[in-house]
């Protein structure tokens, strides 16, 4: 009897000894984690998931011919000069250009592999971001640092610049905190490390414009210049800054909820502007942000990155009117002919992308069907418009793997067209719907729908805003 209590009291003794040794390590191990974790996590709020699924997905961007595939590595940024030369920088160290007549040129050598964002001045320099050095000229004469520090401090992450008409260089910092190997360290710190800078070329000044920006990326001027847009990559969004007027220096939101983190921002010849969206999105990223045990965890483990990042799997580029409306999306939705997309520029109607995974620059023709339209209806695809319909009234889709799509509303059957390219086209026959889809992430409500007429008019407004129909032809 002794002896049996004596042997179950050991053995309790070795279970609780175990149960010790064990905490002991977890604690040991986490106490590790969060000591040599490189990050001090702030909780990110990420916008809702419903801001990008309004966004229906379509594949335009598979569609992109490619410039100097094998020629351009990683190339972050593109500009087009007003001769109609292509400039763009390579992870290699070099400024390459495109020749109208389609030959590229190794045109200039750094010693860097680290330079993202480019613009030409009106004096025809190229000014180009180097996450570790600066910002640099390159021009007849060789490359010049223009500026490398900002108030005695090192500029880290120089990301993007865009010229002024009166000469100043205003350029983005993604973070002052970490370096260009370890921007996701940055997202994971979810702290506003980013900056926006001014160089002033007459005094050779730097200054910051605006301080505390959640990863400060794309960097662009409205037509007038009267303001500029900085985009904040992890809050999903851009800022409008005022140069001139009565909000002269003040901050305000250009547009928010996007579907993607907002990477370089490119004015458009229309006065809108072409925002490459980082597809940051995920259920798990989501779940990462909501934990700072997680975010030590996978800062102290880059492998475990790699498991929630989704920047290499998709691509997606929005075209946001001057009044910060997406008026329309072109995506990649499963990254196979370009992921990661950084860019957008448009010259000549079409779209150079640049991107940090592709090995060239992709091309993509807007013609007449995309081009125009409000809001998403032009340049979504008819199956992507036909889907997101029958999605949003939930209807059944009766061919969901198929290539078409096809559903039932008001007793009417509509089937996508093969023909037509988009359902924004105006030249829809009348058993293809109409649809104009707003974006603003809020109620659903159908505020028009009339089967008897023969073109079908379907406005869906999720704005709970205006309910004033948009003009039909
Ligand atoms: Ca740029
Ligand atoms: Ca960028």
């Amino acid at each position: 009897m002794d002896s049996t209590a004596a042997s179950a009291r050991t053995s309790r003794s070795h279970v609780t000894t175990c149960s010790c040794f064990v905490l002991s390590c977890l604690l040991a191990i986490t106490f590790q984690i969060v000591i040599f974790s490189p990050i001090s996590p702030d909780i990110l709020e990420l916008p809702p998931a419903t801001s990008a699924s309004l966004v229906p997905t379509n594949s335009r961007l598979q569609r992109v011919i490619k410039l100097g595939e094998g020629l351009v590595e990683t190339p972050e940024d593109v500009w087009v000069d007003k001769n109609g030369i292509l400039y763009t920088a390579t992870r290699d160290g070099w400024i390459k250009r495109l020749h109208r007549n389609g030959s590229w040129e190794d045109w200039r050598k750094f010693d860097s592999n680290a330079m993202f964002g480019i613009t030409i001045t009106k004096s025809g320099s190229i000014i180009v971001c180097d996450c570790e050095k600066g910002l640099l000229k390159f021009d007849e004469d060789g490359v010049t640092v223009l500026t490398s520090h900002v108030n005695g401090n090192e500029i880290r992450l120089a990301d993007d610049v865009i010229e002024a008409s009166d000469g100043s260089l205003y350029f983005s910092v993604g973070s002052t905190k970490f370096g260009y190997h370890n921007w996701h360290l940055d997202l994971l710190d979810g702290k506003p490390n980013g900056q926006l800078l001014k160089y002033d070329p007459s005094s050779k000044d730097t200054s910051i414009v605006i301080d505390g920006l959640y990863f400060a990326n794309g960097v662009a001027l409205s037509t007038d210049q009267d303001y500029l847009v900085v985009c904040e990559t992890w809050k999903y969004r851009c800022l409008k800054y005022w140069l001139s007027g009565e909000d002269k220096g003040k901050t305000q939101i250009f547009v928010d909820n996007l579907p993607g983190g907002p990477d370089n921002i490119n004015l458009a010849p229309d006065g809108s502007y072409w925002i490459a969206q980082l597809q940051l999105i995920s259920s798990r990223f989501e779940f990462v942000h909501t934990s700072k045990v997680f975010k030590h965890l996978i800062a102290t483990f880059p492998g475990l990155y790699e498991l929630v990042k989704g920047v290499d799997k998709k691509a997606m580029v929005v075209n946001v009117a001057a009044d910060g409306k997406i008026i329309r999306s072109f995506d990649d939705p499963t990254g196979e002919v370009m992921s990661f997309v950084t860019s957008a520029l448009e010259f000549d109607d079409h779209l150079y992308l640049g991107s940090l995974t592709s090995n060239f620059i992709g091309k993509l023709p807007l013609n007449a069907n995309t081009a125009r339209g409000p809001l998403l209806h032009g340049g979504v695809s008819c199956r992507a418009c036909c889907e997101a319909i029958s999605e949003f009234f939930s209807l059944p889709h009766p061919h969901p793997m198929s290539m078409r799509c096809a559903f039932n509303l008001h007793g009417v059957r509509y089937v996508e067209s093969d023909n037509i390219d988009d359902c924004g086209s105006h030249q829809m026959t009348p058993k293809y719907v109409k649809v104009q889809v707003y974006n603003c992430g809020k109620s659903k409500s159908t505020i028009g729908a009339s089967p008897s007429l023969r073109l079908r008019q379907v406005l869906v407004s999720d704005c709970g805003k205006s309910k004033s129909q948009i003009a039909a032809e």
